[in-house]
């Protein structure tokens, strides 16, 4: 992942969120003082995630128009690709829609090469490389000092995946558009009827890149009781968007209290899912006591190939659309199988809370 780039309604008052809520460092900048007469622009890091975020600097642009319609939320997922050129044909010859051609873009610190293609909604996808450039992001970006100290120990190091919501009936044909387009392989781990019908009002598939660096979960809503989570979320974005970012963190009791502390909100889970004895028995030994985790409402689960701990913030702005997952991996790949029927109940009261029953 290059960066995950969101569109907002006040940039300036974003950047110091994420660098106060989440730990992040601002490292470039550019608006009106760079010659930026349109948008203004943070970029902040956390390890290897980059968080780009961008506000319109004037009514009528795309990026205001983005967010009259959608409210906050994530207008880019850019990929880092080796060879744009070759990338963006192989990607337009296989129907993707291209956005931006491959051009190359420079500054005194080198050059930089990027194209665009569309995937679900009005989301996109750049593709970059950067091999040949060592400024603070890209050309038209000055290097800028954090808005506050940054913390000791970072809270997260890099971006786990990303999660897309698609409409009802839309989820294989993106699947499929990861296949053809990108190369991308479908993961084992998905969520099919059986889960949807009893609890989760969704399906999900997973598809990933060769190293699996990439993994870019796939929802759709489920015909169910209740308004599913995803129609919820595609009501209120007004069309499909990327509904949650899974961060990389080794040390997620830390980071939680720190998030907490300045005031983020996480789901909360019941006593009962930490009292309950095939919990207990299925995730065996943890890095941490089960009474830990349960202070901190932190999820746990256990797969053929190790366990993860995972826990997801409630959405992050007035609307009930873009959310957070802070995921710590201890060998397992999946993305919390065990711990969908807990999560998706927890979605649920949120739900209900904001009236939709
Ligand atoms: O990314 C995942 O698949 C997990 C679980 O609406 C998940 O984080 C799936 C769907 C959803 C929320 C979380
Ligand atoms: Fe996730």
């Amino acid at each position: 992942m290059d960066s995950v780039v969101f569109a907002v309604g006040n940039a300036k008052q974003a950047a110091h969120y994420y660098s106060t809520a989440f730990g992040m460092r601002l490292v470039a900048y550019k608006g009106p003082e760079t010659g930026s007469r349109d948008e203004a622009a943070y970029v902040l890091t956390s390890g290897s995630a980059r968080f780009v975020l961008k506000g319109s600097l004037r009514p009528g642009t795309d990026l205001a128009d983005h967010v009259a319609r959608h409210s906050d939320g994530v207008i880019d997922l850019a990929l880092d690709v080796p060879d744009v050129e070759a990338a963006y044909a192989h990607a337009v010859a296989a129907g993707a829609r291209g956005l931006a051609e491959p051009h190359t873009i420079e500054d005194d610190h080198g050059k930089v090469v990027v194209a665009a293609i569309a995937t679900y909604g009005e989301t996109r996808h750049t593709l970059v490389d950067r091999s040949n450039y060592s400024g603070p992001y890209l050309p038209g970006y000055v290097a800028a000092e954090p808005i506050v100290a940054p913390p000791e120990k970072r809270f997260f190091q890099a971006i786990d995946h990303c999660v897309g919501n698609v409409e009802l009936g839309k989820m294989d044909e993106w699947v499929e558009f990861y296949r053809r387009v990108m190369g991308f392989t479908n993961m084992a781990e998905f969520v099919g009827d059986d889960i949807a019908t009893e609890y989760s009002a969704l399906m999900s598939k997973v598809v990933a890149n060769g190293t699996r660096k990439v993994k870019f979960p796939l929802n759709e809503p489920a015909i169910s009781r209740k308004k599913s989570q995803i129609d919820e979320y595609l009501d209120f974005y007004y069309g499909p968007g990327v509904q949650h970012i899974a961060l990389a963190t080794n040390d997620i009791i830390g980071t939680v209290e720190r998030m907490r502390a300045a005031g983020v909100e996480f789901l909360n889970t019941p006593d009962s899912y930490y009292e309950d004895p095939e919990l207990r028995a299925r995730i065996g030994e943890v890095r941490a006591p089960v009474e830990e985790l349960q202070k901190h409402r932190i999820l746990v689960d256990r797969d053929e190939d190790g366990y993860l701990l995972q826990i997801f913030t409630k959405p992050v702005q007035d609307r009930p659309t873009v959310f957070f997952e802070l995921i710590e991996r201890h060998g397992s790949l999946g993305f919390g199988k065990g711990n969908f029927k807990a999560l998706f109940e927890a979605i649920e009261r949120e739900q209900d809370r904001r009236g939709n029953l």
